[in-house]
């Protein structure tokens, strides 16, 4: 069995970062490390949240682990406790990738046009050192405008603006940058993503639901390195997980005892390991357009 090391805060409440990653992962046949970052009473959407930083545990956390020779197939980062952790976990990132690990780096820190609540714009560009570290980067496009210090543009764009963005990503020593939550039509929501090695492009999207919940982005990071630990492409990958999301917030929108604070992704998973099960065999299948 494959197994990620996820680094990325522990919300008591909401549904998000790595009450996300662990069962997701954990579900799709894949063993979870969790290294967190910082600790939450909920996250920070919700009025008046507790926040526990963790920094100084991390390091002794890393050193038992090398103790012990645990080793890595793939490390995923999400939201950071502080601008002081950016260096660290850049250093653990490239301990993991040297052992032969993927690094997917998911710059999670806003959404909206808005950065989270007690972060500030230098910590945004800060997060682009990490970035230069993963293998794969999923920034959305606030997240994008951020880390690129340009002005956020709104979620409708054309394509050419999106590929620009791509672009500029590579220039910096990216090399594979992926942009989730694009939506080039109204009814559809997907991925645009760059390899700068292949000079490619690679779209893909499904259906748009007219609803939005706080951690979908790492319901997505999270399905995205399942799949990929699991053998899938990067396009597979992608595609499953943007095909995931959609199924929780399906599932999301479905129920009238919804809380506006996650997604239902729970709901979800029996289909995800279906999804799976049917890709790994090579039996793809297409989403209805
Ligand atoms: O990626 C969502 C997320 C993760 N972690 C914390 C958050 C949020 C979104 O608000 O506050 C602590």
């Amino acid at each position: 069995m494959k197994r990620v090391v996820t680094i990325q805060d522990l919300s008591g409440i909401g549904k998000c970062s790595l009450s996300a990653a662990l069962p997701i992962l954990s579900a799709m046949g894949v063993e979870c490390a969790v290294l967190p970052t910082a600790l939450l009473s909920a996250h920070t959407a919700f009025p008046g949240y507790r926040f526990f930083d963790l920094t100084d545990r991390m390091s002794e956390t890393a050193s038992h682990w090398r103790e012990l020779g645990i080793r890595f197939d793939g490390v995923y980062t999400g939201y950071l406790g502080s601008a002081e952790q950016i260096p660290l976990v850049a250093d653990l990132v490239r301990e993991y990738r040297a052992q032969g690990g993927v690094a997917v780096v998911d710059p999670a820190m806003a959404d909206g046009g808005e950065l989270y609540s007690g972060l500030s714009p230098d910590f945004a560009q800060s997060l682009m050192d990490l970035c230069l570290c993963g293998d794969v980067i999923l920034p959305n496009l606030t997240e994008a405008a951020f880390l690129l210090g340009l002005p956020y543009e709104g979620e409708d764009r054309a394509e050419a603006d999106l590929r620009d963005l791509l672009l500029r990503f590579a220039d910096r020593g990216v090399a594979r940058p992926v942009l989730t939550g694009v939506s080039l039509r109204p009814d559809r929501i997907g991925v645009l993503a760059y390899d700068a090695g292949a000079g490619t492009f690679f779209r893909y999207e499904n259906e748009r639901l007219p609803l939005s919940c706080p951690g979908t982005g790492d319901v997505f990071a999270s399905a995205f390195t399942g799949a990929l630990l699991r053998g899938l492409s990067e396009e597979e990958s992608l595609a499953l997980a943007v095909d995931f999301s959609l199924e929780a917030l399906r599932k999301t929108a479905e129920d009238p005892d919804r809380v506006w604070y996650g997604t239902q992704f729970e709901a979800a998973l029996p289909g995800l390991i279906r999804m799976l099960e049917d890709r790994c065999a090579g039996t793809k299948k297409e989403p209805a357009r």
